[in-house]
Parts: C-alpha cells; sequence; structure tokens
C-alpha cells in the first residue's frame, strides 16, 4: 500500500508542501479526542455571522497554532477568523481553511471535516492557482482526499495513524444523486427549474448538511451538490475561499467542474476572504445543465 507521504513524493511534492498536508492530516486524532467535550454552541458568531460551535473554535485555534509552530507556513486565513494570521514571512505557502465544516452536525454524530487549500505566496488567489487541496473526513473512518494537481487520491488512517492509501486517479461519474442547501420555498427560478428538470431524469435527493461530507458521495457515485442564491442570500451561504475553491478544485481534478451556475468559480481572486458565492459542483454533466438552464 502506498502511504500519504510516498503518494505526494512521487507526485514530484516538494518537502514544504508535502509537510504541512501531513501536519494538518495528522490532526485527526487530537481533533476527533477533542468533540467529546466540546459539544455545545460557544457564545460567539464568526466573520460570516453565523454562531459558532465549540469545535470550530477548537479546531481552528489548535490549527492555527500547530502550523505556527511549525514555521512552514507564511500566512493563514480561516473561515473561523476575521482577520487572516501573518505567520513565518519567509515560508513559501499559505494555507486557508474551514477548521470544521458541517459544524451543525457535530451535536448529532453525523459526519463533518477539515477543509484545505495551500498556495505559494498569499491567500487571496484564485482557487485554480491551488498548489494543494485537500479534506480530513471525521467519519466511520477518518479519510483525507488530496489533490496536488495529478488527480485525486483517498486516504485512511489506520490504526497507527499512518493514512494509507484507499483509492488513486478517483474520477467523478456522472451519477444521479443531488444535495440543495437552501430552503425550497426560497429558491429562485433558474434553480427551481434545474432541480426540476433533474428530478424529472431521475436524479435522487440526498443532503446531510456537510458540505464536505455531501460532496464526498458526489466525488464518488457522481451527481451534483449545490448551495443556490435566495432573495436574502444572493450569494448563497458558502464561502468562496475556505470551502469552494477547494472543493471545487479536487472536482476538477477528478474530472468534474465547479460552477456559480453561470461560469466556474475557480477563476474568480477574491477580493474578501470571507465573500460568500453560489455553487453546483460535481459531474460534469450537471454543471452544464445548470449553466444552460435560463
Ligand atoms: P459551516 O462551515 O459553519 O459548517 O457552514 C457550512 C455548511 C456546509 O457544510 C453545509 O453544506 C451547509 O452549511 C448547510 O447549510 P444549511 O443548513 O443551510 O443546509
Ligand atoms: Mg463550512
Amino acid at each position: 500500500m502506498t502511504t500519504l507521504p510516498e503518494y505526494l513524493k512521487n507526485c514530484g511534492v516538494d518537502e514544504d508542501l508535502s509537510a504541512i498536508i501531513s501536519l494538518i492530516g495528522a490532526q485527526a486524532a487530537p481533533i476527533r479526542d477533542a468533540f467529546i467535550s466540546n459539544q455545545n454552541y460557544a457564545d460567539s458568531t464568526n466573520s460570516s455571522g453565523e454562531t459558532q460551535a465549540e469545535m470550530d473554535k477548537w479546531s481552528d485555534e489548535h490549527i492555527t497554532n500547530v502550523l505556527a509552530e511549525s514555521g512552514l507556513v507564511r500566512e493563514v486565513a480561516s473561515e473561523e477568523r476575521e482577520e487572516i494570521v501573518k505567520l513565518s514571512e519567509s515560508a513559501k505557502y499559505s494555507v486557508v481553511m474551514d477548521p470544521l465544516d458541517g459544524s451543525s452536525l457535530i451535536k448529532v454524530n453525523l459526519c463533518v471535516g477539515t477543509i484545505v487549500g495551500i498556495y505559494e505566496g498569499s491567500c487571496m488567489q484564485a482557487g485554480k492557482d491551488l498548489k494543494a487541496a485537500f479534506y480530513v473526513l471525521y467519519g466511520p473512518m477518518t479519510t483525507l482526499t488530496v489533490s496536488v494537481g495529478k488527480g485525486v487520491a483517498i486516504f485512511a488512517q489506520d490504526k497507527d495513524g499512518v493514512y494509507q492509501m484507499l483509492k488513486n486517479n478517483v474520477k467523478i461519474p456522472e451519477g444521479n444523486l443531488y444535495g440543495s442547501g437552501g430552503v425550497r420555498t426560497e429558491w429562485l427560478g433558474k434553480h427551481a427549474k434545474f432541480v426540476n428538470r433533474i428530478e424529472n431524469e431521475g436524479a435522487k435527493n440526498r443532503y446531510s448538511g456537510s458540505f464536505v461530507a455531501d460532496f464526498h458521495q458526489i466525488l464518488q457515485y457522481g451527481g451534483v451538490y449545490a448551495y443556490p442564491p435566495s432573495e436574502k442570500q444572493p450569494n448563497g451561504k458558502l464561502r468562496l475561499v475556505f470551502e469552494v475553491n477547494p472543493i471545487g478544485y479536487l472536482a476538477v481534478q477528478a474530472g468534474g467542474a465547479v460552477s456559480n451556475g453561470t461560469k466556474t468559480t475557480l477563476d474568480i481572486v477574491p477580493e474578501d476572504v470571507h465573500q460568500r458565492t453560489i455553487v453546483y459542483v460535481g459531474s460534469h454533466g450537471m454543471i452544464a445543465k445548470i449553466e444552460a438552464t435560463e
């Protein structure tokens, strides 16, 4: 079996990038341990105005501290922090992260995860310029799904904490699953028409409320994850930098696509680190259908 460090070496990834991926992957054990004593919501909101779970704050502080100590990271931008944190000025790479995505599901013990993107230079770059993207899923297994621009591979942690390859060259099949955020009665015309069309073509609804877990399913079974606009939230809910770019990059590396309903989100250079975007991510055919919907 190929381990994560072996895979990254075979892909020609440099030592610092490989070390950052492995270091964040290794935080799965302390993050899992922290769930039991951080079950509640905190008395604070994040920069998007959402109530933070204790685990949101815990994972954010924990990963940021580990990256600061490593000396390997120039900047960290986190969904849970207002400002970009400057770490080691001479370091080559910067990290963007949603330290705990799907955190409303912690209390009910459903699958949540950590989403990470890595850039050379600063954090404020278009998703197409990512050097690596990955997510760790805290499910029945701890898995790490990664791309360093050479396709997508999935690893699972063994009993010794080593990430062993489960699958290489993962390709999104066309599939017929869909998951859509928002409230159906608040969906606007284009999204409603799209869902109506794919349901009539046999698409089946599966949505957990954890983007990272819902995407992991789409990655392997095919279909589309969507967080559409509404009157109240014209740009949807998800954040471009921390959520949509890393997942979108992985989708494209798996032969799929990501879009705001009109064009790819990977070309957008962020103006605000917390900006939101409408997102459709998944199989090529599904993304072509939303883009073709008026
Ligand atoms: P989070 O990063 O605070 O967990 O928020 C993002 C989450 C996504 O994981 C998920 O797809 C979405 O919000 C669920 O939102 P909703 O409850 O509106 O369906
Ligand atoms: Mg999130």
